[in-house]
Order: C-alpha cells, then sequence, then structure tokens
C-alpha cells in the first residue's frame, strides 16, 4: 500500500526538480529570517543566489547539534513566534536540549510522512495502532499519533512502558499493529511468554520499530515470538521526529521522505560528499520545513544511500539501517547521552579518580548501564557502609545530573586498565 503515490513514486528526475525548487526556497527563507544562518551564510560568502543545482548544496554550512543549543530555546525558528503551534525536545538531558518548534504547516507535514510510514507497515483506517511510544516532549509518541490520524486508524495513546498492561491492552483491544522501540518489543515478547500468552492469543500483523539501532537478528527474534512483520522506522527531533525515513516489506532499506528531507551522505573524515552507495554521515536538509528550516544537520549516524525503483514502486532514495554512529553518543533507554556528561558528573564528586568505564547491558531486553569507578585509596579502604554511602551519592548525582539511573560500582585505585591512546570508556555488550 502506498499513501501517496504522487510524491513516493514520483520520477527521479521530476523529483529533482522538485527538490531544486524547495531548495531554492528553504535556503532563501532561511538567510532572510534565522540570523544564525545569515551569520554562516555570509561567513563562507555564500548567498541563496549561488544555489542554481541540487550538487550546490555543497557550498552551504552544516549545521551541528551544538550550534542549535547555543540558539536555545528558540534562535533557529524562522517564523514569528505565534506560528508556532507546538514544541518538542530532544531526549539528551544534560544542558540545554534541542528545541523544536512545529507550524501548523509543520504538522501537517509530519502527519502526512508518518501516514506514507504507517501506510508502508500496512496500516490502513481499519487497523488499530498501540502507540507504545512515549507521549511527551519526545518526537515519538505524538509523530505516530499524528500518521495514524491522517490515515484514520485508530490510535491507541498508550505511551511507553506499564508492560503488562500493554499486553493487556493488545489482547482486550485486538491490536494489529504496535509502534515501539525494538528493544521494547523484545521486553514485550518476554513479558508476554512469562504471562503465558502466545503470538496466537496477539492480533499483531506488524510493528514500526526505531528511535534507536537494532539488528536483523532482533528482527528475527520480534517477528517470530510475535509472528508479525517488523519494520524499522528512523527520524530525528532535529529534522521532525520519527516519519524521515522508513522500511517497505521489501526489507531493502528505509524510504526518505526525500521530497521533505534531502539527504546526503559526507565523508566522515573530511565531510566531503560521497558518491552514492558508499557508507559515511547522513546529512540532512529539510526542503519544507517551515518554523524551523534545517540546512545540512549532521545526523551522526552512519549510512549509506541506493537509488532504484524499489520492488515496491516508490522511487524514494533508499538507507541501509544505521549501523552506528560518527560520535560517541549512546541511546540508553531512548535517552540520549554522551560519556562526558558522565565523566562531568563522575568528577563533580570529590574522592573520585578520573578512571571509569561505561558498561551497557541489554538484561530481559532493557537498557542498562553500569558505571565502574576508581575512588581514592582513604575512601577504599573505609567502611562497607561508608563506601555504600558513596555509592548512592555518585548514583543520584549522576541520575540527577543525566536524567538516567544507573548502576555504580566502586573498584580498588588502580585497578581499571590504562590505555596508551585514545581511552576506551564504553563497553557497548548489547550486541548491536
Ligand atoms: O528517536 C525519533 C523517533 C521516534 C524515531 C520514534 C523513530 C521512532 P531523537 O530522540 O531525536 O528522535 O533521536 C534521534 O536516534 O539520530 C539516531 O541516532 C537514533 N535513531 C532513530 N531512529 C533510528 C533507527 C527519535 N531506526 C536519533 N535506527 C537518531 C537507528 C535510530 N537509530
Amino acid at each position: 500500500m502506498i499513501w501517496n503515490k504522487e510524491a513516493e513514486c514520483m520520477p527521479f528526475e521530476e523529483r529533482g526538480k522538485l527538490q531544486l525548487e524547495r531548495l531554492k526556497a528553504i535556503v532563501k527563507k532561511t538567510y532572510e529570517n534565522v540570523p544564525y544562518y545569515k551569520k554562516r551564510f555570509d561567513e563562507l560568502k555564500v548567498k541563496p543566489e549561488d544555489i542554481k543545482t541540487l550538487k550546490d548544496i555543497s557550498k552551504l554550512p552544516f549545521t551541528a547539534k551544538a550550534d542549535l543549543r547555543e540558539g536555545y530555546p528558540f534562535g533557529m525558528f524562522a517564523v514569528p513566534f505565534n506560528e508556532i503551534v507546538e514544541i518538542h525536545t530532544s531526549s539528551g538531558t544534560t544542558g540545554k536540549p534541542v528545541v523544536a518548534g512545529y507550524t501548523k504547516k509543520d504538522i501537517e507535514v509530519w502527519g502526512e510522512v508518518m501516514a506514507r510510514a504507517l501506510c508502508m507497515v500496512g496500516a490502513t483506517k481499519d487497523d488499530i495502532i498501540q502507540n507504545g511510544y512515549g507521549y511527551g516532549l519526545f518526537t515519538g509518541g505524538l509523530g505516530v499519533h499524528y500518521g495514524a490520524q491522517t490515515i484514520g486508524a485508530t490510535v491507541v495513546p498508550i505511551s511507553a512502558g506499564n508492560t503488562k498492561r500493554q499486553l493487556e491492552v493488545m489482547l482486550d483491544f485486538s491490536t494489529t499493529i504496535i509502534t515501539c522501540t525494538p528493544s521494547y518489543a523484545l521486553h514485550l515478547a518476554e513479558v508476554a511468554s512469562d504471562m503465558g500468552i502466545t503470538s496466537k492469543d496477539i492480533k499483531l500483523k506488524a510493528g514500526c520499530f526505531g528511535a534507536e539501532v537494532w539488528t536483523e537478528k532482533m528482527r528475527e527474534a520480534i517477528e517470530s515470538k510475535f509472528n508479525l512483520i517488523a519494520l524499522n522506522i528512523y527520524g530525528l527531533t532535529e529534522l521532525i521526529g520519527p516519519g524521515v525515513a522508513q522500511e517497505c516489506p521489501d526489507k531493502s532499506g528505509l524510504h526518505i521522505s526525500e521530497d521533505h528531507f534531502y539527504p546526503e551522505i559526507v565523508s566522515i573524515d573530511t565531510l566531503e560528499p560521497l558518491p552514492e552507495g558508499e557508507k559515511g554521515e547522513l546529512v540532512l536538509t529539510s526542503l519544507t520545513r517551515d518554523g524551523m528550516p534545517m540546512i545540512r544537520f549532521r545526523t551522526r549516524d552512519i549510512t549509506s544511500l541506493k537509488r532504484e525503483v524499489c520492488k515496491c514502486g516508490r522511487t524514494l532514495v533508499k538507507m541501509e539501517r544505521i549501523t552506528g554512529r560518527s560520535d560517541d553518543m549512546l541511546k540508553i533507554r531512548g535517552v540520549l547521552i554522551f560519556p562526558s556528561q558522565i565523566e562531568k558528573a563522575l568528577l563533580e564528586i570529590k574522592g573520585i579518580e578520573p578512571h571509569y568505564q561505561i558498561i551497557v547491558t541489554r538484561p530481559h531486553h532493557l537498557d542498562e548501564l553500569e558505571v565502574q569507578v576508581e575512588t581514592s585509596k582513604e575512601i577504599f579502604s573505609d567502611e562497607i557502609r561508608h563506601i555504600e554511602a558513596m555509592k548512592k551519592k555518585i548514583e543520584n548525582h549522576i541520575e540527577k545530573s543525566i536524567g538516567l539511573r544507573v548502576k555504580v560500582t566502586l573498584v580498588e585505585p588502580k585497578t581499571l586498565p590504562r590505555s596508551e591512546g585514545k581511552a576506551k570508556r564504553v563497553f557497548d555488550k548489547r550486541e548491536l
């Protein structure tokens, strides 16, 4: 099923023309309305009129997450504030989050691209979509919600968590489509099996899973446990939220809604655009974003692009599933964190040595983060209850700083491995 055949199956050349037209317009709008971009363009001595072909996009400046933080909270908006009807923020909790502002038009586009995504998964007016993405400032909940409503499907806005209730609702309402993170889907499957629920009791036909890195192995596990088709959805707050790209049942890549989000792949080392098919960092430009246009946003996500007429009939370019990031950001239970944030929180505590390791595991399909820290000799030779108190203090301090509960293990001084080069701090054992 295809939601918007005209847009999704448009001949390559015609789409190229549309993209160029939209690119010129968005660059002009951004230059004229966002002082930050005017300054960046001027520094590079590039003017909106310099965009004559799609390739000219490489003349434009990149935008990084840090740039958005600088403009916190509303510095990147391109419309008068009273035109903004909704605000979301990125899930990172330290420092200032990235704020995304949406006008009415943006919400419509979001509904459109999410309708395309859900339709790719098989959603129709007759489906019951159980939306297990978090509602709130996170874009997952409302993004899926707008798409479901655009299609006219029945959305159950259950949000994330409350696993037993999720399963009861799934059975009682005969949910046909589930949307949540893939790790949570596996957790649901495990709890379902503990509760004696089998795939025969469950009416799910499809799942739309994303917001974090996952693998083919995870797909196989989810599909066999729930007897459904599990498809990959990609998106990010800075561009809109979920709905930037979605996998179709051919499972040969995620179709980017490139009439709204223009993709480039650049080399991680040189930031030069790479030829099609090569792996590098995904850079996205919003072509139609009204409230907060984004020029060449560095997603830090690693992938490659493939342009072909897909078996499903769509001509939208396909990106390979995201295999990692070009920075050391981790996504733990949906929250974006950098190891440096943990380091900063740790070093704010007296008696802690700057030697630590972060170990990420996924017992029962839920992420857990353990921080092993060396303490000073004095603390380590202290009474057990003092050590316990120290451990609690660190756990609380980290939670306050990054918004995530972690397990702290105190280790003896000089026991963690020292490295000669770049210290390896993070041991991600989630098999992603
Ligand atoms: O995760 C939006 C979203 C919600 C996508 C629901 C899909 C479903 P952020 O919290 O801003 O937004 O995080 C964006 O998450 O740059 C990727 O690193 C990662 N990510 C998102 N989708 C995928 C995916 C939402 N399918 C960041 N595979 C992105 C791998 C993903 N990583």
